[in-house]
């Protein structure tokens, strides 16, 4: 059996790697979830930035989330959570994870940094960036609303750790109130949060 350590505190991004090991079926290991874990020097051993989520497979470290989530699904192949690797919609799945991290997520991580007191003392936060980075978010988030007009998921038409990290994105958005007035995205968050597993806490 494949043996896993999850070094996770549940409302960050390890909910992500959290959701995709229950999709899986896999057992695993939590370790932390306390604030605590986040740069302490156990978890640096896995992750040099003391940065969550981090996981150990098979004694094997890995961080990125996005890497993580890819490991996993590989896993299980007959699970079909992710595109098979070589093919085409495995570069789809690429191409979508990479655009949700960089085009939607780095906007919407970057206002919450700059607006509540998690990471960044007073004196190093802007709040005024919120403005420009709701647009920023507004140009991925058209993107994905047309994609979605037609498509119950992003890639391949079945659900895939693809979504969970896309879903995940839009989901950092609602709580800083730039998911208004996009009916496809507002229905995909729905179809996911439907999903018996499903980790993400939307907004009332
Ligand atoms: N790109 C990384 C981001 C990891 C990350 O920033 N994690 C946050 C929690 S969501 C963290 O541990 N932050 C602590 C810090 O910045 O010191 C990933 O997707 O795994």
């Amino acid at each position: 059996m494949t043996s896993i350590q999850l070094y996770e505190f549940e409302p960050t991004r390890s909910l992500k790697c959290r959701w995709a090991l229950l999709e899986a079926g896999l057992e695993f290991e939590s370790i932390g979830n306390t604030f605590e874990i986040i740069g302490s020097d156990e978890l640096k051993t896995v992750n040099p930035s003391g940065k969550i989520p981090a996981i150990v497979i098979d004694g094997r470290p890995l961080f990125e989330s996005s890497a993580i989530l890819a490991a996993i699904a590989d896993l299980v192949p007959e699970k079909n959570l992710i595109a098979k690797p070589g093919t085409w919609d495995r570069c789809l799945h690429d191409q979508w994870t990479s655009f949700a991290t960089t085009e939607l997520e780095m906007w919407a991580w970057s206002t919450i940094l700059n607006t509540r007191d998690l990471i960044l003392s007073e004196d190093q936060r802007n709040p005024e960036i919120a403005h420009q980075m709701k647009d920023l978010f507004g140009r991925g988030a058209e993107v994905l609303e047309e994609l979605l007009a037609d498509k119950d998921y992003v890639v391949g038409n079945q659900f895939s750790v693809t979504d969970i990290t896309v879903s995940y994105c839009l989901q950092l958005g609602a709580f800083v109130d730039f998911l208004d007035g996009y009916p496809n995205l507002d229905a995909y968050l729905e179809r996911l949060t439907a999903r018996q597993h499903c980790q993400l806490r939307l907004p009332d």
